[in-house]
């Protein structure tokens, strides 16, 4: 059997993060999450770039558009919906992580997600860089994996 695993050695690749202005005091933590786990995996200063979209619901145009450039290895989305009173929240989260997984089905390079969909302020922070870890971290090593098993693929 022969068996193929994404390295995590970012080493001479370039990545695209798209992030949301929306829940801003969160999503500039969950940047600071991925660009700190891309660097420490190899990635230069200079091979990271980042683009800001207004909310979660203009994430999977952005990255598709970006996706499609050839110019990166993978690119890695990252918000935050919040639920509130009224059923806005469903349609959002919902069309954002709909959208995503259309896209990165479609795109020729991995595409992550790192958006957080939570009930409360408190959960979303807890998931941006304090108790419960830092999900643009996450989105940022799956999205390296991915990127070294795209290439063994090749
Ligand atoms: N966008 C978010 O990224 N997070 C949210 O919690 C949110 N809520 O709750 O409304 C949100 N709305 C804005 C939306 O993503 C679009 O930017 C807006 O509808 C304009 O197209």
């Amino acid at each position: 059997m022969n068996e193929f695993n994404g390295d995590l050695n970012g080493t001479g690749k370039r990545f695209a993060i798209v992030v949301t202005r929306f829940n801003s005091l969160v999503t500039e933590q969950l940047v600071t999450g991925a660009t700190d786990c891309l660097h420490r995996h190899g990635v230069d200063e200079g091979d990271v770039d980042l683009y800001r979209v207004p909310g979660a619901w203009e994430l999977p145009s952005a990255v598709a558009k970006v996706a499609g450039n050839e110019k990166y290895d993978g690119v890695i989305a990252l918000g935050c919906v919040i639920r509130g009173g009224t059923p806005h929240f469903e349609y959002v989260a919902g069309e954002a992580t709909r959208g995503l997984g259309a896209v990165a089905r479609d795109a020729s390079i991995p595409v992550s997600l790192g958006v957080l969909t939570t009930d409360t302020v408190d959960q979303a922070l807890e998931r941006a860089g304090t108790k419960a870890g830092n999900k643009g971290w996450d989105a940022a090593l799956s999205v390296l994996e991915m990127a070294g098993l795209f290439q063994q693929m090749e």
